[in-house]
C-alpha cells in the first residue's frame, strides 16, 4: 500500500483481484456499493420474474388436456416458484430483505422479465412458454452460472438443471401438437407466431443500447452479452422449429454460411419499451394479480410471526409445525 492509499483502495484492490482471478464474491466480502446495488438490481429482478411468471401457465392448470399434463404443468409452476424462493434467498445476502423487494415490486421501483406481460390464450402457449420462454431463460442462466456473485452463481447451477427439464417437455409438448390434427398444428403456429419475438426480447436491448452491460462485463457479473446470448438461442431454436415443421415467423431470417449462424430480423423496440414501461398487454393485470396474492397470504405470515413472539417469550416446546419438534 502506498502512503497515499486509503483502507478503501486496498479493499478495492482485494474485491478487483478475486473477480480478475474468477473467484466469487461472497456475501462477507467488501464490495463496491455499485457493484451491490447492480447485483441487487439483477437477482430482484430475476426472483420476480420467476415469481411472476407462473401466472400465464398457472391460467392453464384447471384447463390442462388431460392428467398427465396437469401434473406436469403443476410440477413445473411448483418449480419456478422454487426458483424464486433460492433467488430472493441469494439476494438477501446483499442486506435487503424479502420484503423490501416484493415492496419495490410493488411500487413499480422493480422490474420483472417483459415476456410475463404477454396472454396465454391457448393450450399450445403452454408448449411455447416451456420450448421458448425456458428455452432463452436457460441459455442466459447457463452463462449465470459464472457470474462473479458466489450465492447467485449457486443458485443457477439448480436452476439450470431444473429448466432444461421444462425446456424440454415444452418442445415434447409442441410437438405433440405440430404432429396432431391441421386444427393442432395450426394452434401450435399460432402460438410460435405470438411467442418468438417476445422471447427474443427477453435478452435485453441491444449491447449498444445495454446500459448495465459495460459494467455489468467488467465485474463479471454477466459474462455474455446480450446479443452474443439472443443468437445463441436463435441457432439452436431454428432447427428445433424446422424439426417440428413450425416456422418461425421472420422473413429475415436466413442461414449465415460466412458466421456460421442465422441472421434474423429487427425487433421491435417500441413495443419492449412499452411493455418495460409497464404498458404491455398484461403488466396491470399481473402486478394486480400478485398483490392480492400478498395481500391474500398476510395472515400467514402474521400467524408465523407471532408463533415466533410467544415463542421467544414463552419457552413453547418444538419448533414451527412440521419441523418434527425440533430445535
Ligand atoms: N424484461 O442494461 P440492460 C423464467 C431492463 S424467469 C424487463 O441490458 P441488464 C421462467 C433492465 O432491467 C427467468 N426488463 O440490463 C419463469 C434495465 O432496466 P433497469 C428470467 C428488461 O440487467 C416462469 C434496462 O432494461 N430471466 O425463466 O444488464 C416460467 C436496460 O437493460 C429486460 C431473467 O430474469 C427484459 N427482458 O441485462 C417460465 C434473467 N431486458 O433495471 C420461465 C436475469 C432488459 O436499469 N436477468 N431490461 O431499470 C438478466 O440476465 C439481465 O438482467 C438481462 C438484462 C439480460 C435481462
Amino acid at each position: 500500500m502506498t502512503e497515499t492509499s486509503s483502507p478503501t483502495d486496498a479493499r478495492l484492490a482485494t474485491f478487483e483481484e478475486k473477480v480478475a482471478n474468477d473467484q466469487r464474491i461472497e456475501p462477507g466480502d467488501w464490495m463496491p456499493d455499485a457493484f451491490r446495488k447492480n447485483v441487487l438490481r439483477q437477482m430482484s429482478q430475476h426472483a420476480h420474474s420467476e415469481v411472476i411468471g407462473m401466472q400465464p401457465e398457472g391460467n392453464w392448470i384447471t384447463r390442462a388436456p388431460s392428467l398427465y399434463r396437469k401434473v406436469v404443468l403443476l410440477a413445473k409452476i411448483q418449480d419456478e416458484g422454487g426458483h424464486g424462493l433460492y433467488l430472493y434467498s441469494a439476494a438477501e445476502t446483499l442486506g435487503t430483505s424479502r420484503e423490501e423487494m416484493v415492496q419495490a415490486l410493488h411500487e413499480g421501483k422493480a422490474k420483472y422479465a417483459s415476456i410475463f406481460n404477454y396472454p396465454s390464450l391457448t393450450w399450445a402457449d403452454i408448449g411455447m412458454i416451456g420450448w421458448l420462454v425456458d428455452g432463452a431463460a436457460i441459455v442466459n442462466q447457463v452463462s449465470l452460472q459464472r457470474t462473479s456473485y458466489g450465492p447467485y452463481s449457486r443458485a443457477m447451477v439448480r436452476i439450470c438443471k431444473e429448466e432444461s427439464f421444462h425446456q424440454r417437455q415444452g418442445y415434447e409438448a409442441t410437438m405433440k401438437l405440430a404432429q396432431g390434427s391441421a386444427e393442432q398444428k395450426a394452434m401450435a403456429q399460432d402460438a410460435l407466431d405470438r411467442w418468438w419475438w417476445p422471447s427474443l426480447m427477453m435478452f435485453g436491448p441491444h449491447d449498444a443500447e445495454s446500459a448495465h452491460s459495460g459494467q455489468s462485463m467488467k465485474w463479471k457479473l454477466k459474462r455474455e452479452s446480450n446479443d452474443v446470448l439472443r443468437q445463441r438461442f436463435v441457432d439452436q431454436t431454428v432447427p428445433q422449429a424446422e424439426f417440428i415443421g413450425l416456422k418461425i415467423p421472420d422473413p429475415d431470417l436466413k442461414w449465415n454460411e460466412e458466421r456460421g449462424s442465422y441472421d434474423f430480423g429487427e425487433i421491435d423496440w417500441d413495443e419492449f419499451k412499452r411493455v418495460i414501461a409497464g404498458n404491455g398487454p398484461c403488466n396491470r393485470q399481473r402486478l394486480q394479480h400478485h398483490i392480492n396474492a400478498r395481500q391474500e397470504g398476510q395472515w400467514v405470515r402474521d400467524a408465523l410471526r407471532a408463533y415466533q413472539r410467544k415463542r421467544r417469550t414463552r419457552d413453547l416446546p418444538g419448533d414451527l409445525p412440521g419441523n418434527g419438534g425440533q430445535r
